[in-house]
Formats: structure tokens, C-alpha cells, sequence
């Protein structure tokens, strides 16, 4: 059993439960290396404190699960067969009467739920397996940072892509399909969300989107992008100039968002409060007089999606531990006049951290 697997079975003997239902598919990812979004299909896996674990799937999934090397139960339903009446039946072979189960509280739809309850009239769920997993996720093994610092090598790339493609003429749209297309030319085929290019005033609007509009000279450009390689993600974010003619209020956005950004990179360090990393970042913002315009926290964890725990922001007495990987990304947003966000995903390591993406942070003018 992989690290993972063999942690949730502990977990499932640790509650004394019966058996756990994983119904995330970025999480049965995490514990078996099966990835697919089954939309309105039923996939789940079902782990026993003293039997194999079981993946059900549709039943057009179960080459993919062979494939990846799966090596226990597999079981699979066709469309028109009901899912639940299938997977009752595989329980029941390894539990006869399952009475206590773990489920994802923050996942498991409500129709899934029923269901669980239909076939099991007597089932009570004591345990959350959603609080465990983010737990496990916290702290990533040295192969996932392996993954993830491919995933960074490839962000890299993409912000190359992105900067070459940058010329008179070409609107926001037209930029992100560049990144996106010569990504996929590379065999990235996913990014891990969609790619953010906003220009100019745009970039004051960190919720906006990119549109079909040129982009002028003398504006900044936020891009903020990252890949999906095998299920690790990357995210990152430059704001270069586009050109010449930047003006001296938008230079000075820059300045201070890359010092904060730059200082509390610097500062991190096992045993550091996530709260503590937040303020320095902040303070360094409020004492350049705009702090009312940096309005989100400094960072989020990262791994298998682009949001998980750690959260870097006021009121989080979090301790930094050497595993975990989360963004630093200061933002200046002033209406009206631009928009600077500077981001690195780091690991943190037992002396400090280390960045996962390279591309220089400095002011950059490209003509
Ligand atoms: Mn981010």
C-alpha cells in the first residue's frame, strides 16, 4: 500500500469505523494515482481497517485504473445499473454489516448520501474524513515536491511563452492562448486554472478576467498562471511592463509588492506562525501607504489543487512545518490606475524555503 493509502487505513482502525467512502476525485487521486472527473457518474474508495481497499468506477474507467497499476479490487457499473446496489454488495462481501463510516462531510453530495443510508438503514458517520485528509495533505513527501517542482519548471516555461508573445497589437485573450497553446504543444495538457493575463487597469481588478482588448505600451501585465503535472499544480505570478512609458505610480506598486514579496520569502522558517509570515508582508505594504489596497491574504497551500491549507493570513497561529507548500503573493490593487501581484509557491525547508518557480520577480520591461 502506498504512504497515503496505508495512512487513511490507520486512520479508518484509529476511529474504529467500519469503513471509509472517499468520493473526492482529487483525493482518490491522492491515495491510488487513479485520476478522473466522473461529473454526474459515481466513483468512490472504500477503505477497511482489515481488508483490501476497493475503487469503484464506471465501468468505462477500469482499463484506466488497470493501467496505473491499481493492485487490489476494482469494480465497475454500467450506466444503466444502479451504483449503489452494486457497491452495497462489494461492502457487505468484506463487512458483513458496516455500522460505522468515515465519508468526506465536505464532499459527499446529499443524493450519495441517501443512497448510503438506503442500503444501509443502521450506518452512523461519526467521522469526518475530510478534516483527516487535509490533515495528511499539510505535508507533502519528498516525491510530491519532486512533482511540484516539475510543475514549477513548467510555469516557468509558460511565463516565457506568455512574455514572447507580448507585442503590439495582441489583447489579453490573444496572449493567454499563446501560454496555453504552446503549453500543450510540450504535452502540458491541463492548465491547473484558468491562465489570469490583465493589463493596465485590468490588473486593478484581481477577480476580473482577461478580454479582448490590445494591450497598450507603457502598461503593466499581470500574469498568473500555473500546470497540472500529474495531478500536482503550480501557481505563480509576474507583473512585467509592456514597453516603455510606465508611469512613475505603477514602478512604485511594483517596487513595494516585490519587497514584501522578496521579505517574507526570506523569512520563512519551520516553527514560524503562518499569521506572523502574513504581517510581514503586510506591514511592509501598510508602511508604503497601501495597505488598504492589498486585500486578500498573503498565500494558500498548494498540491493537488490550488487551494488547500496551509492559509497564510491574519489569525492563522498555524505553525510552518518543512513539508508544507503554499503561495507568497503580495497584490497592490489601486482603481483606476494598476494592478501589481508577485507570487512564488514554496516548500518550506528545515532552514527556510525554497521557491518551485524561477522566472525573475524584478521590474522587467519588455519591448
Ligand atoms: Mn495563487
Amino acid at each position: 500500500m502506498n504512504e497515503h493509502l496505508t495512512q487513511l487505513q490507520h486512520w479508518v482502525q484509529a476511529e474504529n469505523l467500519d469503513v471509509a467512502y472517499i468520493s473526492n476525485f482529487t483525493n482518490i487521486n491522492y491515495f491510488t494515482g487513479f485520476f478522473s472527473d466522473p461529473e454526474e457518474r459515481v466513483t468512490g474508495l472504500f477503505v477497511f481497517p482489515d481488508q483490501e481497499p476497493l475503487l469503484f468506477v464506471p465501468a468505462l474507467s477500469i482499463e484506466a485504473v488497470k493501467k496505473t497499476g491499481w493492485p487490489y479490487a476494482v469494480a465497475g457499473y454500467l450506466d444503466q445499473e444502479d451504483p449503489f446496489a452494486l457497491i452495497a454488495d462489494e461492502i457487505k462481501k468484506r463487512s458483513p454489516q458496516p455500522l460505522q463510516w468515515g465519508i468526506e462531510k465536505d464532499d459527499l453530495a446529499v443524493f450519495k448520501f441517501e443512497a448510503i443510508m438506503r442500503e444501509f438503514p443502521q450506518a452512523a458517520f461519526p467521522a469526518d474524513a475530510s478534516r483527516f485528509i487535509e490533515g495528511l495533505q499539510l505535508i507533502k513527501t519528498p516525491a510530491e515536491i519532486a512533482q511540484m517542482a516539475e510543475a514549477g519548471r513548467q510555469a516557468d516555461r509558460a511565463f516565457t511563452a506568455g512574455f514572447n508573445a507580448l507585442k503590439t497589437g495582441i489583447t489579453e485573450q490573444g496572449v493567454v492562448a499563446e501560454i496555453e497553446y504552446a503549453m500543450m504543444k510540450e504535452g502540458v495538457m491541463h492548465m491547473s486554472f484558468d491562465t489570469i493575463v490583465q493589463a493596465g487597469v485590468d490588473a486593478a481588478d484581481p477577480h476580473g478576467g482577461p478580454e479582448q482588448v490590445a494591450i497598450k505600451p507603457g502598461e503593466l501585465v499581470l500574469f498568473d498562471l500555473g500546470t497540472d503535472n500529474h495531478g500536482y499544480m503550480s501557481d505563480a505570478t509576474r507583473t512585467v511592463a509592456f514597453g516603455q512609458g510606465v508611469s512613475e505610480q505603477a514602478k512604485e506598486l511594483h517596487k513595494v509588492c516585490l519587497e514584501a514579496q522578496l521579505a517574507a520569502q526570506s523569512a520563512v522558517r519551520p516553527g514560524m506562525r503562518a499569521a506572523a509570515l502574513d504581517k510581514i508582508a503586510r506591514d511592509i505594504i501598510d508602511k508604503a501607504g497601501y495597505g488598504e489596497y492589498f486585500n486578500h491574504r498573503l498565500g494558500h497551500g498548494i498540491g493537488m489543487s490550488t487551494h488547500e491549507y496551509p492559509s497564510i493570513m491574519a489569525g492563522n497561529q498555524m505553525e510552518l512545518k518543512p513539508g508544507m507548500c503554499f503561495s507568497i503573493e503580495p497584490g497592490i490593487y489601486v482603481p483606476g490606475v494598476a494592478g501589481v501581484r508577485i507570487e512564488d509557491c514554496v516548500h518550506v525547508t528545515e532552514t527556510g524555503c525554497e521557491p518551485f518557480t524561477h522566472t525573475p520577480k524584478e521590474f522587467t520591461v519588455i519591448d
